[in-house]
C-alpha cells in the first residue's frame, strides 16, 4: 500500500497515560501511514532522533495531565532548535489539549478524537 505519511507518535515526557495514543497510532496505521510509536514517558530528545531517522513528516504527541501539556511546547521547540521545524507538521492531542493550546505552543493541528487524526493526518501531508 502507498503511505500516506510517516508519523512519530509518542506519549510526552512524564506522563504514562497510553490508550489514547495507542488508538491514534493504530488508526493512522490502518489508513496507511507508517507508524514509529515511542511510547510513553517521551523526552523531546527521543522525538528529534526518530523524526531523524524515519525522516517522517508528523509528529504526534500525547498528553493526558494538565502538567505535561507543557512538554508538547518543549517539543515544538526542541523540533526547532533541531532545524527540523520546516520538515514535520506537530499534531497534538490528549483529553486536556485544545485547539487554543496548539495554537498558543506554535502546533500545527489538534484533533479531539483517533478519527479526527486520521483527517487531520491527511490534511496536514496534503
Ligand atoms: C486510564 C487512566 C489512567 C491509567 C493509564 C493506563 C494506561 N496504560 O494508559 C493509569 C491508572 C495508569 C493512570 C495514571 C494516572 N493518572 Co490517569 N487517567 C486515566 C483516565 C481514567 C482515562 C484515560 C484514557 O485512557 N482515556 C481513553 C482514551 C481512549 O482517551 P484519551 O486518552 O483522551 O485519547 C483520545 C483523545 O484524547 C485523542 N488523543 C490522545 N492522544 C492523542 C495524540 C494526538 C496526536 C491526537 C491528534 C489525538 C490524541 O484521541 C484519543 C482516542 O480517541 C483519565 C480520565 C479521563 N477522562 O481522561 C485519567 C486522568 C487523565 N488521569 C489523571 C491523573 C491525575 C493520573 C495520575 C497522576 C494519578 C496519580 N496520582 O498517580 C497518574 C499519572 C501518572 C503519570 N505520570 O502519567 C487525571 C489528570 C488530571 C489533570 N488534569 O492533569 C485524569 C483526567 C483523571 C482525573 N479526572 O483526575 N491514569
Amino acid at each position: 500500500m502507498k503511505t500516506s505519511g510517516t508519523v512519530v507518535i509518542g506519549t510526552v515526557q512524564g506522563d504514562i497515560h497510553e490508550i489514547g495514543k495507542s488508538l491514534v497510532g493504530t488508526m493512522l496505521s490502518a489508513n496507511g501511514f507508517s507508524v514509529y510509536d515511542l511510547g510513553v514517558d517521551v523526552p523531546p530528545g527521543d522525538f528529534i532522533a526518530k523524526v531523524r531517522e524515519t525522516g517522517a513528516n508528523l509528529v504526534g504527541l500525547s498528553a493526558l495531565l494538565t502538567t505535561t501539556m507543557e512538554v508538547q511546547r518543549e517539543v515544538v521547540e526542541a523540533l526547532e532548535k533541531a532545524g527540523l521545524r520546516s520538515q514535520v507538521k506537530v499534531m497534538v492531542g490528549g483529553s486536556p489539549v485544545t485547539r487554543g493550546w496548539a495554537e498558543e505552543i506554535g502546533a500545527d493541528g489538534y484533533a479531539e478524537d483517533a478519527i479526527g487524526a486520521v483527517d487531520l493526518a491527511r490534511k496536514l501531508s496534503g
